[in-house]
């Protein structure tokens, strides 16, 4: 039950504060809960917004991750809204699931492929018929989320392999991957045996 991530979130350039955020939260006895939150707009709205969500998932990580994207919802309305994706893994039995609605970027480098969708629509205004997606995973397996700010390009362009830990992974694909223009952030997990 061997797991480490990694995070790195950069505002846009001539912004102080990023509208992105992003939670990574182990719960008892063997859970995981990590996410990416992008709130629309930029500067403190958007932040406030994705923070909201956060607060959601931190304050009950074990919970479903259909619920948390409904109880998100629920404490996002009235904001800008925000698109978001949610891993909630259960790492004694090497299985995770994957709820996302809006335009976060999720790449697997896994043993057997795994390849999440998102369903369209902005949490906290317009909320979709939410998709919950099971995959079994391997030692090794890398995920990475990603938020609009950054270009799908690292994808086939990085070999998570030959990658470092999984810290070093996400600020090397913010480094060499993140548009000027937007919000940029990267969560990088990596679940060994
Ligand atoms: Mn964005």
């Amino acid at each position: 039950m061997d797991v480490k991530w990694g995070a790195s979130n950069r505002p846009k350039q001539g912004q102080e504060i990023s509208g992105d955020a992003y939670v990574i939260e182990p719960f008892s006895p063997h859970g995981l809960a990590v996410s990416l939150i992008d709130g629309l707009g930029g500067g403190e709205a958007a932040a406030r917004a994705a923070a909201s969500a956060a607060a959601v998932i931190r304050s009950a990580p074990a919970q479903d991750p259909v619920e948390l994207m409904r109880r998100s919802h629920l404490a996002l309305r009235g904001t800008r809204g925000a698109v978001m994706a949610l891993l909630s893994y259960n790492l004694q039995h090497r299985s995770v699931s994957f709820v996302g609605v809006g335009n976060i970027g999720v790449q697997v480098y896994s043993a057997v492929p795994i390849k999440p969708i998102s369903k369209n629509g902005i949490v906290g205004y317009r909320l979709p018929s939410l998709l919950k997606l099971a995959y079994s995973y391997h030692p090794g397996d890398t995920f990475v989320l990603y938020s609009d700010g950054v270009s799908g390009h690292f994808a086939s362009e990085i070999d998570p392999e030959s990658a470092e830990d999984p810290q070093s992974m996400a600020e090397s694909i913010l480094r060499h991957y993140a548009k000027e223009h937007d919000d940029a952030s990267v969560v990088v997990v990596r679940v060994n045996g």
